[in-house]
């Protein structure tokens, strides 16, 4: 039976994955990196400092920089992101997800969110809908981010739910492996080529109907 939606929110709910790539390459200029789009989609899901990490073995440069300096790479980079959040309004609602989001709060199911970011109180805020959630992960409070399935099973204890008995939709490889690891029916949106592991595949935000999802669930589980 399900009773449970727990939804990424960089790529799923708002776009602030372009704000990510802009300060991720503000941040890998100063020290000399050029970073492209295709090299982007690796970081999408994947915390500040593992994404750090990554950017640097991307150039070989992982064993230029202390701890410390690291620290500090990241806190610049979060710096710069936050000075772009401040753009954000309600508006950066992807399209279909207001919907989405009301109907599944209508519907009596439970609502829930598994985001990588330190900054979702921040962006849920910004976009007007911080007071629906009825559970949120932490990403400070996990042992591992995404792949690993753990900031979607700490959503579904949040909510008092069994993984099975959840829908999770991401648009990041890495969130698809994490839903599939947690044992919840995975929906993944954007380009097939990141996503293709997913339970039900949408092309974007807007053919994510409350409607659509519990069908895709049925055809796999059969009738709740
Ligand atoms: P922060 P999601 C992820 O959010 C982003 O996709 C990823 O690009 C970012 O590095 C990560 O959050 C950490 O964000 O620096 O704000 O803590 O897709 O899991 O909602
Ligand atoms: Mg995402």
């Amino acid at each position: 039976m399900i009773k449970a939606f727990i939804l990424d929110l960089d790529g799923v709910i708002t776009d602030t994955a372009d704000f990510h790539f802009q300060a991720w390459k503000k941040c890998a200029a100063s020290i000399n990196i050029t970073l492209d789009s295709t090299f982007n989609e690796q970081l999408k899901g994947i915390s500040r400092l593992e994404s750090l990490e990554r950017i640097l073995r991307s150039a070989g440069r992982q064993d230029d920089f202390t701890a410390i300096e690291k620290e500090q790479l990241a806190n610049e980079k979060n710096n710069f992101y936050k000075s772009l959040l401040l753009q954000l309004t309600p508006d950066y609602i992807l399209p279909g997800i207001r919907q989405l989001l009301t109907d599944i709060k209508d519907a009596g199911y439970k609502l829930g969110l598994a985001s990588a970011s330190k900054n979702a109180p921040t962006v849920l805020r910004a976009l007007e809908i911080d007071g629906i959630f009825d559970g949120i992960a932490d990403p400070n409070n996990v042992t591992n981010g995404k792949p690993a399935p753990d900031l979607f099973l700490q959503a579904a204890a949040k909510l008092g739910v069994r993984p099975v008995e959840c829908i999770a939709i991401e648009d990041a490889k890495s969130g698809i492996e994490a839903i599939n690891e947690a044992g919840m029916f995975s929906v993944g949106v954007g380009d097939r080529a990141f996503v293709q592991e997913a339970d039900f595949l949408t092309s974007s935000t807007n053919e994510l109907s409350l409607h659509s999802l519990i069908k895709a669930w049925q055809r796999k589980n059969g009738p709740e």
